[in-house]
């Protein structure tokens, strides 16, 4: 009886480790809040950009507000390069980028060093 159960719980923990390493990443994705002609998503960054992926509406203005939680300093500043923005990031404040999404596409963004990524998605 011990044995089956030392065996269920090592396949049970062979299984968890299969999923943790191969189960596929699946990127929370949000869609930018739209109105009057203005949209608005804030970011989360703390361990990286949450969300990772932020969608916005083709030919809306758009504010991206980042929220910096996280210390370190690798996530003090953000580059959104396809725009020709970089901005600090201060702990604990949120930091607004305004710009006009006017093309189809999607357009990545990093942290000063381009270590932790996320991306615009232009619809
Ligand atoms: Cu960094």
């Amino acid at each position: 009886m011990t044995k089956l159960l030392v065996l269920l719980i090592g396949i049970i923990l062979i299984l968890f480790i299969l999923w943790w390493f191969f189960a596929p990443r699946t990127e929370s994705e949000v869609v930018a809040k739209n109105e009057n002609n203005q949209q608005s998503v804030t970011i989360e960054v703390n361990g990286g950009y949450k969300p990772g992926k932020v969608v916005l509406k083709k030919g809306v203005p758009a504010t991206i507000n980042f929220n910096r939680k996280d210390a370190s300093s690798c996530l003090d500043s953000v580059v959104l390069s396809d725009f020709g923005i970089e901005k600090d990031l201060p702990l604990n404040e949120t930091v607004s980028v305004n710009l006009n999404p006017d093309k189809a596409g999607e357009y990545g963004f990093a942290c000063g060093m381009n270590m932790f990524h996320g991306k615009i998605i232009v619809k």
